[in-house]
């Protein structure tokens, strides 16, 4: 029997800092602002402002994972993790993209982290790509909208498993595929203008992911016939506002939408009703046989998904609430709780969603994210009593086991996002905060880094303890 996982998850841009150290060069994410235009540029409706790269983004220095790493694994091992989830920056590895030797510097930085880990019996879980794409390739080729993205990639991956072969055995192609459909920018480092075909452009930079994908898979296979590469979804059912067939016929478009890249990648096959709008809504894509074969042929092993929320459709959103704050849309479901950037709170939605992934693949699941983002206060005497997230951590874990134990859902393991506090990815700042691990770090960039442990790392530590 394998051991479950049980972790934490940070991407490179939210908690590295240091982020043109040791030869990392710019990337797509670098140059997305916090503050009021952030979701415009995320969106890919508001070119970004090259001039900007220069001015003060909290990401930039992030909680400065780069060179507090022994530490904060020290932690993870203190709270008892046996795993750990985080991303490696392309431009650390590939400073432009357009390199043909990898920068040394930025190997031997993750090599160090994933030694570590290893070290303290932390099994390292490697997302390739976590919204971030080296801006070279984004002057280069226009990103993902370029078929030459899948060679940039294939190199990069091909890197890292060499590299890393034998240390690593999970490996996660893109992180929330899924977020290119509403956020292009940030998933995939494409701006498009308000006369160009919006989603036409999405969907063949996704198809463009997704072979290079099942292109690494193959790869992998090749390298280190022993790990496993995932495809990976910021997952969440739509639910019918009412019985009315208009809102469950919506719902069911928004599910076959959202669950599109995982057809595609678990099943290794468009679904038809996908080929079926290309052709009405005159999409030219450029798909390939030789594409579609390679899809066929290498689908991902595992399916690891984010949940933070369900998302609810209705067809007449006349007076009625929409929910703004999730980036997947749709209304607020009036029969849950939000979070203060209006989240829907919904515990029983991940035993939901477990069971239709589960149904719809079989395929094992990893779910890698998961927890709750509040603003914390801390005592005089340093002390974080966040039972806000206690609770929302108690609830969703409650319904995963309810679905691993009587539902029979295979499940590898549970990240919780985020071990450590981190730069929020919808805001670009660090008041938005998500860890079991405080760090003492403002929005204007002051604070001393230090970190503080929170009432949750305790319960944590204790409840994976009792497992
Ligand atoms: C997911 C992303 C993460 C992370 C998390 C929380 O969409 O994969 O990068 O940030 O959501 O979101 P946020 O930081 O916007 O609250």
């Amino acid at each position: 029997m394998t051991t479950f996982l049980w972790g934490g998850a940070t991407a490179a841009n939210q908690v590295e800092g240091a982020y043109l150290k040791d030869g990392r060069g710019l990337s797509n994410i670098d140059l997305l602002p916090h503050g009021k235009d952030r979701l415009a540029i995320a969106q890919g409706h508001l070119v970004y402002d090259k001039a900007e790269a220069d001015a003060f983004y909290p990401s930039h220095e992030a909680v400065d994972f780069y060179h507090h790493y022994k530490e904060d694994i020290a932690l993870m091992a203190e709270a008892g993790l046996n795993a750990y989830r985080f991303s490696i920056a392309w431009s650390r590895i590939f400073p432009t993209g357009l390199e043909t030797s990898p920068n040394e510097a930025g190997l031997q930085f993750y090599e160090r982290v994933i030694d570590e880990l290893l070290k303290n019996g932390i099994e390292p879980i490697v997302t390739i790509c976590h919204f971030d794409v080296p801006k070279g390739l984004m002057d280069a080729c226009g990103s993902w909208r370029s078929r030459e993205m899948i060679n940039h990639y294939e190199k990069y991956s091909v890197t890292l498993f060499e590299r890393f072969k034998g240390k690593v055995k999970y490996w996660i192609s893109f992180n929330e595929i899924n977020m290119i459909l509403h956020k292009p920018f940030t998933g995939a480092g494409i701006a498009i203008g308000p006369d160009e075909k919006r989603q036409e452009i999405i969907y063949q930079a996704a198809h463009y992911e997704m072979v290079a994908s099942a292109l690494v898979t193959k790869r992998l296979r090749e390298i280190d016939p022993a790990a496993q590469l995932g495809a990976m979804l910021a997952a969440g059912d739509y639910y019918p506002y009412s019985a009315n067939p208009e809102d469950v016929r919506l719902a069911q478009e928004n599910n076959q939408k959202n669950f599109f890249f995982l057809d595609v990648q678990g099943r290794g096959a468009y679904p038809l009703w996908a080929l079926r709008m290309f052709e009405r809504e005159g999409l030219s894509l450029d798909m390939t046989a030789s594409d579609l074969a390679t899809l066929a042929a290498y689908p991902c092993d595992f399916i690891s998904f984010s949940y933070y929320a369900s998302r609810t459709s209705k067809a007449d959103t006349r007076n009625i609430e929409l929910n703004t704050g999730n980036a997947a849309g749709g209304v607020v479901n009036p029969y849950l709780d939000q979070s203060e950037w209006g989240w829907m709170i919904d515990p029983l939605g991940l035993r939901i969603v477990m069971n239709t992934i589960w149904d719809r693949y079989q395929k094992p699941l990893l779910l890698v994210e998961n927890g709750l983002g509040a603003k914390d206060k801390v005592t005089t005497d340093g002390h974080i009593q966040d039972d806000y997230r206690i609770a929302y951590l108690e609830a969703h874990l409650k319904e995963m086991d309810i679905a691993m134990r009587e539902d029979g859902i295979p499940l590898l393991g549970f990240m919780m996002w985020s071990f450590i506090d981190l730069v929020s990815s919808s805001t670009g700042e660090m008041s938005k905060r998500y860890g079991l691990v405080y760090v003492d770090r403002d929005d204007t960039g002051k604070g001393s880094q230090k970190r503080l442990k929170k009432a949750s790392f305790n319960w944590f530590k204790e409840y994976i303890a009792t497992k």
